[in-house]
């Protein structure tokens, strides 16, 4: 498919990606931190209002900086969580959702710990990064542990139930591998899709960057969404300039309008 580079209300890039959808039997969506930004979750490095614009990521997402200073890191998720918590799925995640009742098959791969996708019905979740809602002490000998399980302890870190050594939450820092299955069904999924929408991510984090190349490689239509033009834009076949919570959202009425659904 030729190179598309064009403002999604433009009818034909949007028609182009709608018919790549619906033509597609095993369809992967990859997102990252924009996709959750008009539900006002900060994304990480977007300048000013990135998290890593304001803060050092060595400082606060690091195996090497929850030890030198686990109070300072564990206030800092505990912030974002409450952020998190307290958010809404947006149009964009409810879109995604919907694309389920349209295609054969879709999985959302994300690089997200906030579980919007989730709480907006998307079924086929793959966390590459974690998730805020699991807990594990920072040797990983016991996992799992939620909110509740630490409800009524007073110290922060709170400390794990069975081992008393601090909880961390599992999430995935730099320097940390991958959930391993969580990574191989990602891969694989996007051996063998025919078609990838990627939205809100800026494609510089690996190993969770190669999921869109290894698409791309494998000859599925890669569909990018994203307000700005980065590497990731001129990868793809079909580039769809906006943010996801607009642009989704008529994406999905071009599918549907193909469908007569
Ligand atoms: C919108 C929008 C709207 C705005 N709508 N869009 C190869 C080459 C170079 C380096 C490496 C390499 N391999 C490994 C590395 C090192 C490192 C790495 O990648 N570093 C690079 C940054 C230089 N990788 C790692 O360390 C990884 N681990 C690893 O490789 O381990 C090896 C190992 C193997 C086996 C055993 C042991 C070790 C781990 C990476 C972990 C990343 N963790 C974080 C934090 C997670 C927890 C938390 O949330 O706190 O994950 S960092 C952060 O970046 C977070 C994100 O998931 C990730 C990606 O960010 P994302 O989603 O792309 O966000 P942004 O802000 O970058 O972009 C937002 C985008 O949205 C922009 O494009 C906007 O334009 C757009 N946008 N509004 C749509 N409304």
């Amino acid at each position: 498919m030729s190179h598309r580079d064009e403002d999604p209300h433009r009818d034909d890039a949007l028609l182009t990606a709608a018919h790549a959808l619906t033509r597609s039997s095993r369809t992967v969506v990859f997102t990252g931190a924009g996709v959750s930004r008009e539900s006002g979750i900060p994304t990480f490095r977007e300048p000013e209002t990135g998290l890593w614009a304001r803060h050092d990521p060595m400082q606060l997402a690091t195996p090497e900086a929850y030890r030198r200073d686990p109070a300072f890191v564990w206030s800092w998720y505990e912030h974002r969580f409450g952020v998190a918590a307290a958010a809404e799925p947006n149009p964009g995640h409810h879109a995604i959702a919907a694309l389920e009742q349209l295609l054969p098959q879709v999985v959302v791969v994300t690089q997200n710990i906030d579980g919007l996708h989730q709480r907006a019905g998307s079924s086929h979740v793959i966390e590459l990064h974690g998730t805020m809602h699991s807990f594990r002490c920072v040797d990983g000998r016991h996992r799992g542990f939620g909110w509740d399980d630490f409800a009524g302890q007073e110290e922060r870190p709170p400390r794990c139930p069975e081992c008393g050594d601090y909880l961390r939450p599992e999430v995935v820092w730099f320097g940390e591998g991958l959930p391993p299955e969580a990574l191989s069904a990602a891969q694989q999924l996007s051996a063998g899709c025919d078609a990838m929408l990627v939205v809100g991510t800026s494609g510089v984090v690996y190993p969770a960057a190669t999921v869109p190349l290894i698409a791309r490689e494998a000859g599925a239509t890669v569909i990018d969404v994203n307000p700005e033009r980065d590497a990731l834009a001129q990868m793809s076949d079909v580039f769809l300039r906006g943010p996801g919570g607009e642009v989704l959202p008529r994406l999905l009425a071009a599918v549907r309008e193909h469908l007569g659904a």
